[in-house]
């Protein structure tokens, strides 16, 4: 996008990207031509022979199906079909690594100084990769940004709320050895008819272990508020500390208000949700919450899937509809630096 001085020169904490997220057509390529795969359509089964294929079945891939193409309907991929095709073409560490390190020397540039990243093990465990393999490479990732980059960084593990919770305290017993490299659990995937509380065991013992809790609410459209209800007061026993989206509390003032009390920060992508909600009722409500005294980081989410939008283009949305003035767009700024879960030091380091 075009360049922002203003914006360019906030030192940014992200607090809401998934690395998987990062992964455009170009990437997918790029990693299956290396390790030697042929990519199919997970429907139809046909090969994606070239690059230009793969772009036409996932352009579209955020867009509900009246807004996307209307030659190819049942070719074109929904966005968590676009989104789990990505993670079919990592292998190796270096693929790890690379991914990973597209991502510093992105955030590098946009002036993040700290990012905690989301990453859904279970989506890599299912295509046959090695908790070395994946860490190994995030982890070398992140000391050389740290190193070279000057960007510091933590990762969130999310769990994926369509599997069976089961599977989400398997794999976070398998986490343990790497407990070093994540400071948080997250919820992520498909929300329909799974709220946050079928995962209290896990949440629970995470918290008892010492991790943070996040949980994602409403992503790109309303869910029951029942959801944000139990994130910020029932699961790890008390509540999660932060809550992803959530964008929906700011129908009822009770919500908000409960929000604001306990201190619980919102992560808040704006180019997600205007992919699905009409423009002028997402950026009241954001103004609303940010008005009742809800500490609010604004993020980025999945770029790759969002016309190549990142923490910056999302900061400019907020301010342009939002009309924030330069002050409330400092505050925004500290808000991240104070909901992230960086060491003290760390945080006096970017305020
Ligand atoms: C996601 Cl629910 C949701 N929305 C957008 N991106 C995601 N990545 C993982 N879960
Ligand atoms: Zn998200």
């Amino acid at each position: 996008g075009t360049h922002d001085p203003f914006i360019q020169a906030i030192p940014k904490v992200e607090l809401h990207v998934h690395i998987e997220g990062l992964i455009t057509p170009e990437l997918r390529w790029k990693f299956s031509q290396r390790n030697g795969m042929t990519l199919t359509h997970p429907r139809t089964g046909s090969v994606f022979r070239t690059l230009e294929e793969l772009q036409e079945s996932t352009e579209d891939g955020m867009k509900p199906a009246h807004g996307g193409r209307q030659d190819n309907a049942e070719e074109t991929l929904s966005f968590f079909e676009s989104y789990y095709g990505g993670f079919e073409v990592l292998k190796t560490k270096q693929d790890y690594y690379d991914l990973a390190m597209y991502y510093f020397e992105r955030a590098a540039r946009m002036n993040v100084r700290y990012a905690e990243v989301f990453f859904d093990p279970q989506g890599h465990t299912r295509t046959g990769v090695g908790w070395e393999v994946m860490m190994g490479g995030f982890g070398e990732a992140q000391r050389e940004a740290e190193k070279r980059l000057h960007v510091k960084s933590a990762w969130i593990m999310c769990f994926l709320r369509d599997l069976p919770p089961e599977s989400a305290m398997q794999h976070y017993l398998a986490a343990l050895p790497y407990r070093g490299m994540i400071v948080g659990i997250g919820l992520d995937s498909n929300e329909v008819d799974r709220p946050p509380v079928l995962f209290e065991e896990v949440f629970a013992r995470a918290r008892a272990d010492g991790f943070r809790i996040t949980a994602h609410c409403d992503v790109g459209k309303s869910y029951p508020l029942e959801h944000i209800h139990q994130t910020a007061t029932a699961i790890g026993g008390t509540g999660a500390d932060r809550i992803d989206h959530g964008l929906n509390a700011a129908s009822s003032p009770e919500t908000v208000e409960m929000i604001r009390e306990k201190g619980i920060g919102m992560t808040v992508c704006p180019w997600s949700y205007i992919r699905h909600q009409p423009l002028d009722e997402v950026f009241k409500r954001i103004r609303t919450l940010f008005d009742a005294g809800i500490k609010m980081a604004i993020a980025s989410d999945d770029p790759a899937f969002m016309e190549d939008t990142w923490i910056s283009e999302n900061l400019r949305v907020v301010r342009k509809y939002c009309k924030f003035t330069d002050e409330e767009m400092v505050k925004l700024a500290r808000d991240a630096v104070e909901m992230s879960w960086a060491p003290e030091g760390v945080k006096k380091e970017i305020l």
